[in-house]
């Protein structure tokens, strides 16, 4: 029988830090402190190995040893590391974390050895910090692709990139975040998360979209994708039009945290297949030019409350035109690269600033002297 791993991007956890060892009041002796626990990035990590390691899920530090006549500092606990993937936030809370791991060897405390007993703490060994923790992956990806179900965007990280998603004319069918890897002729290579569950309703927890859109968070760029012919989210829900698809993605994502929307991003407007697509095209632009007015028409709670403003729109098949595909593909490379230069010119103005601060706060302190 086929094994069914089933995909975890989340764990909690239970980690203690070791106790300390009892101190030897007769001789003043220390006993060893309790070990700390540590969270680790371990390459090739996912967090089934993390649940697999530690079916329990408890995570505790080593204890410290007891001060004794032959070895009057007792031996420190063992230190106890959590493996985990890089990209892994640790949560206390939904709000607070205790850091992230943002590259492999990333090493972060989360829960402190008791001290070891001495006169300070009349020789009793202390308890080690204790904690529940919940272990959350964030994928780290150059590109984020967003778009309801059926748009097109296992076609399209099939059509641009190495990656072999599973393609389907159903919705859900991609259960986990598929990432693919685009090469360019100068090596440089880019990453682009299909990120799929995302239907109409995301917001109010409908479907696996919100489990999905933390994903997004850590992207660079966002790739929106609608189909030009609309779609249609189940026999409840009315047809939507391109211009509604667009309207509703942008406030999907502004519920779910709106500096999403400041994010760089690009529309592509797939299935552009046929003659009949280019008329729809044409109504989809004009629409589109007068996008603030349109939703005045939708539901209040429908409309989002900031639009959406994209760096580029470009019609496609993602099926069927690879001219569109290569054209895409070079397209993504080029906004990336201004990006990534506008985030360096800012660093540099960020330590042109911060020179300048410190320089005016020398000049202060020289007064004093
Ligand atoms: N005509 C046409 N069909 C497409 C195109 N791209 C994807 N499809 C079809 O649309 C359906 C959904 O595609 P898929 O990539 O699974 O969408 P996803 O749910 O967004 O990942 C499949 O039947 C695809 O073959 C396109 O450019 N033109
Ligand atoms: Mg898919």
């Amino acid at each position: 029988m086929r094994k069914y791993r089933k995909f975890i991007d989340s764990l909690r956890i239970h980690v203690r830090g070791g106790s300390g060892g009892m101190g030897y009041p007769k001789f003043g002796g220390v006993g060893g402190k309790g070990g700390d626990v540590y969270v680790e990035a371990i390459a090739e990590q996912t967090l089934s190995k993390t649940l697999r390691a530690e079916p329990e899920k408890r995570w505790l530090g080593g204890v410290g040893g007891n001060s004794r006549k032959v070895r009057i500092l007792g031996e420190p606990g063992e230190d106890k590391i959590v493996p985990v993937p890089l990209g892994t936030a640790i949560m206390l809370d939904k709000f607070r974390t205790l850091g992230e791991t943002n590259k492999i060897g990333d090493k972060i405390l989360v829960a402190k050895g008791g001290a070891g007993g001495s006169p300070a703490n009349q020789f009793n060994g202390q308890h080690g910090q204790a904690l529940n923790l919940t272990l959350e992956l964030k994928l780290i990806a150059d590109i984020g692709l967003v778009g309801f179900p059926n748009a097109g965007k296992s076609t399209l990280l099939k059509a641009i990139s190495r990656a072999k998603p599973k393609i389907a004319s159903y919705p859900f069918t991609t259960i986990r975040p598929n990432i693919g890897i685009v090469e360019y002729p100068d090596k440089r290579q880019i990453s682009i998360a299909d990120l799929p569950g995302l239907v109409e309703g995301s917001w109010a927890n409908m479907g696996m979209g919100h489990k999905f859109l933390r994903h997004v968070e850590r992207t660079n760029l966002l790739l929106y994708i609608v189909d030009i012919n609309g779609f249609k989210m189940g026999p409840q829900y009315p047809h939507r039009t391109p211009i509604e698809n667009v309207i509703l993605l942008n406030k999907e994502l502004e519920l779910y945290k709106d500096d999403l929307l400041d994010k760089p991003c690009v529309l592509l407007v797939n299935k552009m297949d046929d003659d009949k697509t280019e008329e729809k095209l044409k109504r989809f632009l004009q629409e589109y030019s007068d996008l603030a007015e349109l939703c005045q028409e939708f539901p209040e709670e429908m409309q989002p409350k900031r639009l959406v403003k994209f760096d580029d729109i470009i019609p496609c098949s993602a099926k069927f035109n690879m001219d569109s595909v290569e054209y895409i593909k070079k397209r993504l490379r080029k906004l990336l690269d201004i990006y990534d230069d506008e985030i360096n010119c800012r660093l540099t103005t960020t330590s042109a600033v911060k020179a300048e601060v410190d320089n005016k706060l020398r000049e202060k302190s020289k007064q004093f002297v």
